[in-house]
């Protein structure tokens, strides 16, 4: 069976004329950025048709299902379409769990800075203050960790450099943080410390070890204290390593390299290549829930939120801040917020800068380039409404930042 549905839910009638007069959000202008957002003069009603057709191209485009949630103050859309099950034919849903990927960096870098703001980390001191003798080189500090410039080489480049039997050979592994910091230790660094930018899964495994050694627990226990608790995210987990996704869920389907191959049911899995890099578990709900909070203040110091949005180029139309991506859309619109890509599951996760809109979106593959393209749109229609450039609303074609970093990205695999 497969869903179609578009829903809108308002709390208070008038929430829908409030859509037409959000406020614009200026460029933000932090000490030391390095790049600007593009000034915004207004934001734009969102365009739930242009949304709801970006999904059913994700599904032209090989997702099984694909689906997002809206969250403009008051007002909520969502939309999915396709299954979260292709055994069964069960219709994916707004409420289904799912793996989120990288946007676990935000979560890790929030646990960090709120430790910044209890003073018991320096972001500018280096990274062996804390854990002595853990990096070859003395200058590399926590910010270069949370802002991919600390040079240290990604071991994710060589673990799926062969997309399914990099998977099966991780799928039920469970590493310590050691062992996945041994391989990135055997490779030259990538850049000197502080220098450019380049994505390296290393730095929050890290930001992991970080959090361990400062409040001497588990990094699930500080998501949960300082994060899911006071949000009272009901679907967020960190289940490593346990392999299953708890409850109702969406499957997820690992596109191989060559063409005219079977997906790969990935669903279960460890993700212990990844863990406080990547290996969260949430729902739309829950990632506008969350990054609301965030841009909101609510999760850490005004100070802290805008070390987060010291921004260095990270390519094309996107900023990266300390475990937060910025967006530069087709009308001036900046967003904020992190893209994961987990065997099986493409998530994109952004909000306004005040945090008042926001747009969680899944689709239930990945390795494949032209559904990762295409679910961008997504954040086109949400944030730029029928202003998007056009070409951009439905699918929006950008070169890819790598997935695994270094190995391209399949791009159409059908
Ligand atoms: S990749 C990204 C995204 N990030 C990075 C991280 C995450 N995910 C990974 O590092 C997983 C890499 C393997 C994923 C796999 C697939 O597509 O399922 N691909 C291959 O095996 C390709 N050979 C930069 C997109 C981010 O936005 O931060 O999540």
């Amino acid at each position: 069976m497969v869903s179609a549905t578009v829903v809108r839910g308002t709390a208070v009638t008038a929430a829908l004329v409030s859509l037409l007069a959000v406020p614009a959000h200026a460029a933000p202008r932090q000490p030391g950025a390095t790049t600007a957002a593009p000034a915004a003069s207004a934001q734009p009603e969102p365009d739930i048709d242009g949304l709801w057709g970006v999904l059913r191209t994700a599904r032209r485009h090989g997702a099984p299902g694909a689906m997002a949630r809206l969250d403009d103050r008051s007002t909520v859309y969502w939309a999915a379409t396709g299954v979260a099950d292709r055994a069964t034919g069960r219709a994916l849903s707004n409420t289904d769990r799912f793996r989120i990927g990288s946007v676990t960096k935000i979560f890790s870098a929030v646990v960090l800075l709120q430790l910044a703001d209890e003073r018991k980390l320096k972001l500018d001191a280096p990274v062996n203050r804390y854990l002595p003798g853990l990096l070859p080189d003395d200058r590399i500090t926590v910010r270069h960790v949370l802002s991919h410039r600390s040079g240290l080489h990604d071991y994710t480049n060589e673990m799926f450099a062969r997309t399914v039997p990099g998977f099966e050979a991780v799928r039920s592994k469970v590493f310590t943080y050691r062992q996945l910091m041994d391989r990135s230790l055997s490779k030259p660094r990538t850049t000197r410390p502080g220098g450019a930018y380049s994505y390296s899964n290393t730095n929050f495994v890290v930001a992991g070890m970080l959090i361990e050694k400062l409040t001497g627990h588990s990094v699930r226990t500080e998501y949960k204290n300082r994060i899911i608790d006071p949000l009272e995210l009901r679907d967020t987990f960190y289940v490593h390593p346990g392999k299953k996704i708890p409850g109702r869920h969406t499957r997820g389907y690992l596109t191989p390299d060559t063409a005219g191959t079977a997906l790969v049911d990935a669903t279960e899995q460890t993700v212990s290549w990844a863990q406080s890099a990547g290996a969260v578990i949430s729902t739309t709900r829950d990632l506008n829930t969350f990054l609301s909070a965030l841009l909101g203040g609510r999760l850490t110091s005004r100070t802290q939120l805008a070390q987060m949005q010291r921004w260095v180029p990270a390519g094309g139309t996107q900023a990266y801040g300390l475990g937060l991506r910025r967006r530069d859309l087709s009308c001036g619109v900046s967003v904020y917020g992190h893209t994961g890509a987990v065997q099986g599951y493409y998530t994109y996760a952004f909000a306004s800068k005040d945090g008042a809109r926001s747009l969680a979106a899944l689709a239930n593959t990945s390795n494949n380039g032209t559904v990762l393209n295409t679910m961008l749109g997504t954040l086109e229609s949400a944030f730029c409404g029928k202003k998007a450039k056009s070409g951009q609303r439905a699918t929006p074609t950008e070169r890819h930042e790598d997935v695994a970093p270094g190995v391209p990205v399949n791009p159409d695999p059908r």
